[in-house]
């Protein structure tokens, strides 16, 4: 072979290497769920429909999102069949959303205990096993409780919770840094406040009536609030949710001084401000307040939250605030449901 044929071996086996390093096999984990059905789609479009493998266990895929496959079932807490699907699929990245939230949790701490912590286990125990490039592992506002400062509350700070979900947080994430440090696996996550979406519902979580109220304002129906009116609560829009996930997973590594902690919020409102804005768009809207077992749950939680650290290493910032959410959410759930607005 001459010189140039060489060469052109050379560049091909570097090409090669670029490609093998570039190329992401992903597993997202609780694909079905609020977050994964938006993540899922975001991820195949930036890399690839076949790079990223969805999981279902409880809940099946709704039927826009089945095209968007290879589906596989997998139960998080059985570590056999974690292994196996990473092997199968050669997997080098992992999103883990799979997770009981904080009002189910309550009503079955035992079931919470198990699926978020013994899944997240598994996941971080795969991820040294197989040498995995990233394992993002979103964490939540409720690592904080009742003896936590409630306002713009700090990414350092007490992490006491009281609830089932909450524990089992703080533990995700100081497995996660501490997988980081002892064994070099790139963990990453980030507390997710309460989430507002329309694609997607969201299952046993406190932050809920943000979602639900919307459909009963659409539809023309009164709406009993589970919160008290005044029951100030950290909320993101989730475009921006899916944007803060990759955008934290993507972010250089010598950037990073936090890992699998970081605070981010984008707006804070009460259900009585929500429903004052939703009004603007739909002036007979009804809401009586009867607050239940989850007032408790939200009463150990912040007002607001400092972000400073997610805005310094990773340049988080939220695009959308209140007014800008409601508005998106008002006219696709209309649609959705085929109404008109007042
Ligand atoms: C919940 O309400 O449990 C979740 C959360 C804040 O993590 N949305």
């Amino acid at each position: 072979m001459g010189e140039s044929g060489d060469n052109k071996v050379k560049i091909s086996y570097y090409y090669f290497l670029l490609e093998v390093r570039i190329l992401k096999r992903i597993l997202v984990t609780g694909a079905t769920g609020q977050i994964g059905s938006e993540l899922t789609v975001a991820l195949k479009e930036r890399y690839g429909k076949e790079n990223v493998i969805s999981t279902m266990h409880v809940r099946k895929p709704p039927e826009d999102l089945e095209e968007l496959g290879p589906w596989v079932t997998l139960d998080v807490t059985d570590r056999n069949a974690v292994d196996k699907v990473i092997e199968e699929y050669d997997i080098d990245t992992i999103y883990h959303l799979a997770a009981i939230l904080s009002a189910t949790g309550e009503k079955n701490p035992q079931l919470a205990f198990r699926v978020n912590l013994l899944g997240t286990y598994n996941i971080l125990e795969a991820g040294v096993k197989y040498n995995l490039e990233r394992v993002m592992i979103p964490s939540s506002i409720a690592v904080f409780g009742p003896e936590t400062p409630r306002d713009n509350t700090p990414n350092e700070t007490v992490l006491k919770p009281t609830t089932m979900y909450g524990i089992t947080k703080v533990a995700g994430e100081l497995l996660g840094n501490y997988y980081f440090k002892k064994y070099g696996l790139d963990v990453r996550g980030l507390r997710f406040p309460g989430l507002i979406s329309w694609k997607t519902p969201p299952g046993g979580g406190t932050t809920d009536y943000a979602v639900e109220i919307f459909y009963y304002a659409v539809e023309g129906k009164k709406y009993t609030c589970f919160l008290r009116d005044d029951t100030y609560l950290p909320m993101m829009y989730m475009p921006d949710a899916i944007r803060a996930l990759i955008e934290l997973a993507e972010a250089p590594i010598e950037k990073l001084k936090h890992h699998a902690d970081f605070n981010i919020t984008a707006m804070s409102f009460s259900p009585r401000e929500l429903v004052e804005e939703i009004r603007k768009y739909i002036p007979d809207f009804e809401v009586e307040y009867k607050p239940d077992y989850r007032q408790e749950i939200a009463d150990s939680w912040p007002n607001s939250i400092d972000d400073s650290a997610a805005r310094e290493e990773w340049g988080w910032r939220p695009e959308y605030d209140l007014p800008a959410m409601v508005d998106d959410m008002i006219k696709n759930i209309a649609r959705k449901l085929g109404k008109d607005l007042p």
